[in-house]
């Protein structure tokens, strides 16, 4: 008999084509859905300027999960919602209906082709950290340490907690 591990997950979401606040929500819904998977919390809805893209702000958040899934088949399901989503990808960091980004796959690290966790540029975007630390304030990347520590470093960044509507 095989023992399913459950893994704590983070997922960022970011959206600012079409309506960007109803495409984060339904991709959390989306989320809570996918096969042996748990939502177990998610941030506020964060407003943000666009970091090396362009376009209207960005609507962002982040996602909890626990999963037996494989991270390989976590992003497969992480790709199909993004096209459930009319997501297309004409050129790097282009304005977006939807992105759902692999930030923590428990502590591993994992660097292949179509992969890299924890994801490369987390600690440089507030738009990730701050909803990141509203789910676990003392939460530790792996190889890079306290995720608090790199918020500092982010403060120009503009960003803002939307009002619940
Ligand atoms: N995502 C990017 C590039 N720039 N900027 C903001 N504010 N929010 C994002 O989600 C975002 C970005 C690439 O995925
Ligand atoms: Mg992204
Ligand atoms: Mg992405």
């Amino acid at each position: 008999m095989s023992v399913q591990v459950n893994l704590q997950v983070f997922i960022g979401i970011g959206a600012n084509l079409g309506d960007a606040r109803a495409s984060v929500s339904k991709a959390i819904d989306a989320l809570a859905q996918l096969p042996d998977t748990t939502l177990v919390a998610r941030s506020a809805l964060f407003g943000s300027a666009p970091i090396d893209s362009s376009g209207d702000d960005y609507v962002n958040a982040v996602a909890e999960l626990t999963t037996s899934l494989s991270a390989a088949d976590l992003l497969q399901h992480l790709q199909a919602i993004e096209l459930a989503h009319g997501r297309e990808r004409p050129y790097r960091n282009a304005p977006r209906t939807l992105d759902l980004d692999l930030l923590l796959y428990g502590d591993e690290e994992i660097n292949t082709a179509d992969l890299q966790v924890p994801h490369p540029r987390m600690t440089e975007r507030a738009f990730v950290l701050l909803p990141l630390l509203q789910l676990s304030a003392d939460i530790s990347i792996p190889g890079k340490g306290r995720a608090q520590d790199y918020v500092a470093a982010v403060a120009e960044q503009r960003i803002q907690e939307l009002p619940i509507t």
